[in-house]
């Protein structure tokens, strides 16, 4: 199959590219190194050193033999945009070409209004050039468990059917999310079901948990196939987090009272998923939601999993720099990629230990100054990275 990967050079779509590609598909990854930009806005880096996108894919030819083709494109450009898909004939094209960082889009206007500029406006001209090229090509889109936020029922798996006044339907499950950045997949998914109704598109919407570890089969062939490894207060994920900190010898840095629960996975069982959704795929006009996480933790636990594996180390409880719930009901529903057949790694089967190989590998790298957070919810403007407001200012 000929697949398109939005957001290829990053942490999950290079993982991703490389396990298609190993699977025989002829895959095309498209970046406009966005992600790479923003290391050098906050002055942050990778832990697992990275090699430039081209080097990626010499390497993985020399090992594999597949060739992927690279298209360095932005997606807010309408116009390229329009000439990749009819270029590159793809019959699936998986969506991971966004800002994805919470506090990123929390730092200020500026940032909050390039998250949504950039992922709401490249998601819309995605799905134009899909109608217009061809309508029968299959989007499956990163979303995010965050859409829901934490309601006091039981999370669906995207929608829920509701009885009121005595008339019934199956309406979207209701959205609270909890920053800028998450709000934008929420717009994004209310625009990629329209398209769906209006135009016939055909679409796989994975509201996916935060992602932990950085090893895959492929990635572990050569340090060139590594992908990224964030840990830093910006862009680096709670578990990742924590495995650097203990490392380190950092106190886990909890935020609040740390009775926040998510779904969670292992990177490996985000490429899993995207494989199963693609083998799998919705039928014409249709618009779907699968749940994609296999177990869920309070940050409390997580915190309490790593320091039992390093003997001393400490967590700290800090100030919230977030508005969430410190502690709150949750339980969500994940069993529509089990019934395809996922079969998920867990946290429980030792995988924690092996996330603490990769950051004790490259400890020497680690910077201790990027460990503390430095966006505040409840400000409207943080002192840290650059403006990168693509609308003006008011006078
Ligand atoms: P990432 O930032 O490492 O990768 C995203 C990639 O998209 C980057 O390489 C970036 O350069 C590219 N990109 C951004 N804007 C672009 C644009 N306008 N045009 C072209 N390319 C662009 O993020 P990730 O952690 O790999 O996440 C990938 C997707 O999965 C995101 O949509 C994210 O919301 C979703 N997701 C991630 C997690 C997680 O824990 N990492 C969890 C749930 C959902
Ligand atoms: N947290 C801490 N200490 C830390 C870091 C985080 O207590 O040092 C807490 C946060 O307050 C939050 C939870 O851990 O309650 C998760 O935070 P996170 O930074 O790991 O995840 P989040 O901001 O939700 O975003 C990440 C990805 C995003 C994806 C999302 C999936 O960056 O792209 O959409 O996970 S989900 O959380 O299901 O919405």
């Amino acid at each position: 199959m000929k697949i398109l990967v939005l957001g290829g050079d990053g942490y999950l779509g290079w993982p991703t590219a490389l396990h298609l590609s190993r699977l025989g598909h002829d895959v095309g990854i498209v970046d406009n190194f966005a992600r790479r930009q923003y290391d050098h806005e906050m002055g942050v880096d990778s832990l697992v050193p990275i090699a430039p996108l081209h080097q990626r894919a010499r390497r993985w030819q020399e090992l594999s033999g597949q060739s992927l083709a690279i298209f360095p494109v932005d997606l807010t450009d309408a116009a390229r945009v329009h000439a990749v898909v009819g270029e590159f004939e793809p019959e699936t094209i998986v969506h991971f070409g966004e800002q994805r960082s919470a506090p990123y889009s929390m730092i200020d206007r500026s940032h909050a209004v390039y998250t949504q500029v950039n992922n709401v406006v490249g998601t819309l001209n995605l799905l134009y050039a899909i109608a217009d090229v061809d309508p029968s090509i299959h989007l499956v889109k990163l979303g995010t468990m965050g859409e829901y936020g934490t309601p006091n029922i039981d999370i669906e798996e995207g929608f829920i059917e509701i009885t009121h006044r005595g008339r019934t339907d199956v309406l979207p499950f209701p959205k609270q999310p909890g920053s800028f950045y998450h709000l934008s997949k929420v717009h994004d998914s209310h625009n990629i079901q329209f398209a769906c109704r209006i135009w016939g598109l055909r679409s796989t919407d994975l509201n996916q948990g935060v992602v932990y570890g950085q090893e895959t089969e492929e990635t572990a062939l050569h340090p060139d196939l590594a992908t990224r490894f964030d840990y830093d207060a910006v862009f680096g994920t709670v578990l990742n987090r924590f495995a650097v900190q203990a490392v380190a010898g950092i106190p886990l840095t909890v935020y609040g009272e740390g009775g926040q629960t998510r779904g969670m996975l292992d990177i490996r069982d985000t490429l899993a998923c995207i494989e199963l959704a693609i083998d799998n795929p919705a039928e014409r006009g249709e618009y779907r939601v699968f749940n994609q996480f296999t177990e869920s933790f309070s940050v409390n636990q997580l915190a309490e999993m790593v320091a039992a594996l390093r003997p001393g180390a400490e967590i700290v409880h800090l100030d919230p720099p977030r508005v969430e719930s410190g502690s709150h009901y949750y339980r969500a529903a994940h069993t529509k990629l089990l019934d395809l057949g996922l079969v998920p790694h867990l946290l429980s089967d030792g995988l924690l230990e092996s996330v603490m190989l990769v950051a004790d590998k490259h400890r020497d790298r680690i910077d201790p100054g990027a460990m503390q957070p430095t966006v505040d919810w409840r400000r409207t403007s943080n002192t840290v990275g650059d403006a990168r407001d693509p609308v003006a200012e008011p006078a």
